[in-house]
Formats: C-alpha cells, structure tokens, sequence
C-alpha cells in the first residue's frame, strides 16, 4: 500500500512537473487550473462559492433541487459517476434523489485531489449509510477506468467545471466520458450561460478578493510541490471576460520584472506586466452545447435553465446512428 501511494505521488508529481514546464515556456506563460486545488485551494473555492457574486453554485443547485428527482427516475439510474466531484455539497441532491427513488446504490467520485477525495467519501459514508461508495482518485483529463459497477449510470460533470476545458479539450474530455458510456447510461452536465459581462466579471473579481487569493494559491502550491520560489505579493490578480472567445480569463500579473527559480526546470523571467493564465471558464449557450455533444457523440436530451438564465443543467445519451 504504501509502494502505491508512493509510485502514485511520484507519478503525480512528474506530470505536475512537466505540465508546469510545458505551460511557463509558452509565449503567453499558463499554468493549468487543476493545481488551484490542494487543501488550501479547495477551502478557498468553497468560500468562493458562498460568495454573493458568485452565482454559479445557487443556480446550480437551485435547478438540481428542481430537477434531480426527474433526472434520476427518467434514466433509472443505479450508479452516480461524478468528474471532479470535490466536496460534492450540491451531489447530494441528487443523492438523495436516488435514495428516494430506491434505484440507487452506488456513488462513484471522481476526483484529482486524493485529500478532498477521502474527506468528500469519509463525509458522506457517514451520512448515507446505505450507499456504496467507491472514490477513485484520477485525473479526468487523462485516461483511467472505472471498478465494477451497476448501470443504468449517471455520469455528471457539474460546476461548470467543462469551463475550463477550450473546444479541442472539452470534446477531448466528453468523448472520453462518451467512451465510459453504455446505451442506457445518461450525462448531466453543468454549463455556466454567457450573459452581460458586467455580471460575468463580477464574479471573477470579488470585492473581498477571495478570487485573489485563490488566484495566487496556485502560486503557493507551485512553491511546496515543486519547490520554486514565487513571491506571491509580486502577483496581482486580473479577471476579465473576452466576448468573442465567450470566456473568463483569469490571470496572475507580475508586478516587476523578476525571476522565478523551479529547480527541476530552471530560472523563469518575467518582465513587469507580464502574466501567467491560470484558468479559463468558458461560458455555453445552447448551440454551443451542442456542437460539442455532436462532436463527443452525445446526444442533447433535455436543457433546463434557471429562473434568470444564468445556467444550465443538460441532459445527454450516447447518440446511437
Ligand atoms: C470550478 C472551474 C467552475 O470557472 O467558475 C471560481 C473556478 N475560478 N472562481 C469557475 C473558479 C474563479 C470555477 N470552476
């Protein structure tokens, strides 16, 4: 077991490290916003999501109140595969859903980070004592297969985490959940709606700076996994929406000229002004939805919004031609 964890860390670490390596030496530096989510990360996103600005996660839950039950008795589903569950608070709905409709019996969560991982399955054995619970502690953005398990699934990808995936890396991602899917299986899948960019940016830019923190987190995690020398305060946070790409930007800005030292990649150079993109979060609409459901082989079911057009919950089948 500990061999496991062991192999499993270093694996993990080498491809953070060439992720990382691969993202700085880019002409406009990135990192990818996977590294957001240690303990201090996935706390900091937490709070983001109690943030008055921050609408996504109300609205979200908001349409799983409504329509979960529908969703879950429509698909008869006996098994829950959620990607990037993290601490799964709005999963529960329609957790409680299948319990309810006494088909469920499986939760599957799908998680990179292996701690929220165990603390999001430690939490919910104990409050769902009759649910089989079976984490699995992978990258969706790379291959891996699921255990064992009853279908008909509910595969769901909520959060508007398919936000931070562009065009090629979100089909990428729902041809690949398409590939896990079976005829009678279903896909529920979270989308954030393109609205004024005033609300959008809104969002991204707290008045508390709760998003800057996280945004600088990044940084953090960097400094203890890999062992680089960020100095956070020589960072600012920047957040803007871009109309025509229909997504948020969000970037790290370096306040001076410096370097950067990663031992196992070398010096970085920053210039003054220069940034780092940490994450992007594209915004749907329909159509947008389905070009990308046509293009995993999906077929788009059924769309529901909430009151105020703020997101979607969209509901998908294998497309049998
Ligand atoms: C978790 C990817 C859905 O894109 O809105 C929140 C992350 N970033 N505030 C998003 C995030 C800044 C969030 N997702």
């Amino acid at each position: 077991m500990q061999l496991v964890q062991n192999s499993a860390r270093s694996a993990a670490h080498s491809d953070m490290l060439a992720d990382v390596r691969e993202g700085l030496s880019r002409p406009q530096k990135e990192l990818s916003p996977k590294y957001f989510y240690d303990e201090a990360g996935s706390l900091l996103f937490e709070e983001i999501t109690r943030l008055p600005e921050y609408y996504l996660t109300g609205s979200e839950r908001e349409l799983l109140l409504q329509c979960s039950q529908w969703f879950v008795t429509s698909t008869g589903s006996r098994t829950l595969v959620e990607f990037g569950a993290g601490s799964a608070a709005k999963t529960r709905i329609l957790l409680d859903g299948m319990l309810r409709a006494g088909t469920g019996c499986t939760y599957m969560p799908i998680d990179v980070s292996a701690s929220t991982l165990a603390e999001t399955a430690g939490t919910l054995r104990i409050r769902y004592p009759e649910l089989r619970i079976m984490p699995v502690n992978a990258d969706i953005t790379r291959d891996f297969r699921l255990p064992k398990h009853d279908g008909p699934v509910l595969f769901a990808l909520l959060g508007s985490t398919i936000g931070n995936f562009d065009e090629m890396n979100a089909t990428r991602l729902l041809r690949r959940i398409r590939g896990q899917m079976e005829p009678l299986d279903s896909f529920l899948l979270g989308v954030d709606l393109r609205k004024s960019t005033r609300e959008l940016e809104a969002a991204y830019n707290d008045v508390q700076g709760v998003t800057a923190r996280f945004n600088r987190n990044i940084l953090q995690v960097l400094n203890r996994e890999l062992g680089a020398d960020f100095d956070l305060m020589a960072f600012s946070h920047r957040a803007f929406y871009d109309e025509h790409l229909h997504r948020i930007e969000m970037h790290l800005v370096s306040a001076r000229d410096q370097v950067v030292t990663i031992p196992e990649i070398g010096r970085i150079p920053l210039t003054r002004g220069e940034t780092i993109r940490s994450e992007i979060s594209c915004k749907y609409d329909r159509a947008a939805v389905q070009v990308l459901f046509e293009a995993a082989g999906l077929e788009l079911e059924e769309w529901h919004t909430d009151e105020h057009q703020r997101f979607a919950l969209v509901l998908g089948r294998v497309r049998v031609d």
